[in-house]
């Protein structure tokens, strides 16, 4: 008999702190790298819609009224991240600040009054600057120290509501993608820094684990990379190489190290063949190898697909999903059996499923989707509806995989796309908009902030109130 989705499976949405809070300086939050250069470098990449976090949905004056509307669709779970620099404005404060931590006690509060299970992201692409500033996730003194602290703190402070907890958002869009996510003028091309930054992720991550263990015996804790399967362009051997060689540095390698302890040869070759000269101790693999995720978490917007490189194709360069190319490996391509977003980004449910089974096969591990979803310019109507029937049909084609997942034998317990609720876009402004819940504001005009329910809010919610079966 065909398996169903389980009546515990946590439907609800996702958001980020500094996408969604606004409050930007708020009870004494100091700057995040997202606040201090926010329509600073990423102008110069061209992008249009450049808003800044200042004010952003302002849901961390509204969050009542959005918890209640997330209650009201019927949400099981809601994804959400700490503003670290709520929590220490610096990142190198001797003690937290205790407004910040008011503010996600109450938040806590709320979602539980519905009933509503939180899944915390520790940390979401807004380091404090203070610690950029010296180095950032590179000194990895530092970083360890005070991303640890920020750990204790929240598991000391939540860890009596919060079971579920996932150590880094995209660590791998970080490291790939970090000039566009990030705020950062790094990326893959400064080879040895970025792998560097990588790995002290990755020790961080084990430190928070062993931590969570102590603190929070009952708790749950794993990573939320960007998964995307990659798929060869045509069988040509060549090709299937160079997929599998892109599916291992886009995806597996962030998520083998912490669980299963080890860093893939491929990647050491590739790392030595490049020069690249990454500083680990064996103390640092000792604990690598020491700890265990509990599940993945992961966010899937679409798959790649890539082809061996040549000289003379022209390289497909886009944001952090429209893939990338690595000299001498693997270069992207176009799937022409896959539409696109407005924005470009190809929309591939078989692919979700061809993923989750990817990782089922690899890791064997429970998974939850943390985030999935279509980024469109939509259209509020003299008469306050959003008819956002594009989002319906991109969700809908994939939450009808579910069901055929979950019958691959895949322990998947949830779904949480992004967003709750319209925020600001990583880099293309608020009026590229996710959510279920319409923000009355636009790039530069806050207008009254006002919440409207999309078309999507009410369908969403007959999803949830049929564990999936009407959609
Ligand atoms: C992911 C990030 C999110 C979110 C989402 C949509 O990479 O984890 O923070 O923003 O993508 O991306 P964008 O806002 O660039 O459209």
């Amino acid at each position: 008999m065909k398996k169903k989705i389980g009546k515990n499976f946590l439907w609800g949405a996702s958001t980020s702190a500094y996408q969604v809070e606004g409050g930007w300086n708020a009870d004494g939050k100091g700057p995040s790298v997202q606040d201090a250069n926010a329509g600073g470098f990423i102008a110069e990449l061209n992008f249009d819609g450049i808003t800044d976090f200042k004010v952003a949905a302002d849901h961390y004056h509204h969050y009542k009224e959005d918890v209640a509307l997330m209650a009201e669709m019927g949400f099981k779970s809601y994804r959400f991240s700490i503003n670290w620099t709520r929590i220490f404005p610096t990142g190198m404060d001797k003690k937290p600040n205790e407004k910040g931590i008011d503010f996600y006690n109450k938040l806590i509060d709320e979602l539980i009054k519905y009933n509503i299970e939180p899944l915390v992201t520790i940390h979401h692409f807004d380091l404090p600057q203070g610690l950029e500033d010296l180095g950032g996730w590179n000194n990895k003194e530092l970083i360890l120290d005070s991303y640890t602290k920020f750990c204790e703190v929240l598991f000391k402070e939540f860890g009596d509501r919060v079971k579920y907890w996932q150590t880094i958002n995209e660590q791998n869009m970080v490291i790939l993608f970090g000039h566009i996510l990030k705020r950062q003028k790094t990326g893959v091309d400064e080879g040895t820094k970025m792998y560097q930054i990588f790995h002290n992720m990755n020790v961080a991550q084990a430190l928070a684990i062993q931590l969570l263990r102590k603190m929070c015996p009952n708790a749950k804790i794993g990573p939320a990379p960007n998964i995307s399967y990659v798929y060869p362009k045509t069988s040509k051997p060549n090709d299937v190489l160079a997929a599998d060689t892109a599916n291992l540095i886009r995806n597996w390698i962030y998520i083998d190290i912490l669980a299963k302890g080890t860093y893939d040869q491929i990647l050491l070759n590739f790392w030595s063949d490049n020069g690249y000269d990454i500083k680990i101790t064996q103390e640092d693999m000792d604990l690598l190898k020491s700890v265990k995720i509990d599940f993945i978490a992961f966010n899937y917007y679409s798959t790649m697909t890539v082809e061996a490189p040549t000289s003379d194709k022209e390289y497909i360069v886009g944001d952090q999903q429209m893939g990338f190319n690595l000299e001498n490996m693997f270069q992207s391509a176009t799937n022409e059996h896959l539409e696109k977003t407005e924005y470009g980004w190809e929309i591939d449910p078989i692919g979700f499923r061809m993923t989750c089974r990817a990782l089922k096969t690899r890791y064997d591990l429970p998974i939850i989707i943390t985030e999935n979803g279509l980024g469109a310019k939509d259209v509020l109507t003299s008469d306050g509806k959003i008819h956002d029937d594009y989002r319906i049909e991109y969700l809908r084609q994939h939450i009808k995989q579910i069901p055929d997942i979950i019958n691959d034998g895949v322990d998947l317990f949830g779904y949480n796309p992004w967003s709750a609720i319209d925020l600001v876009s990583t880099h293309q402004g608020i009026s590229k908009r996710y959510g279920f819940i319409y923000v009355n504001r636009d790039e530069k005009d806050l207008k009254d902030l006002k919440r409207y329910r999309k078309d999507s809010f009410y369908w969403y919610q007959k999803v949830i109130s049929t564990n999936g079966e009407n959609i």
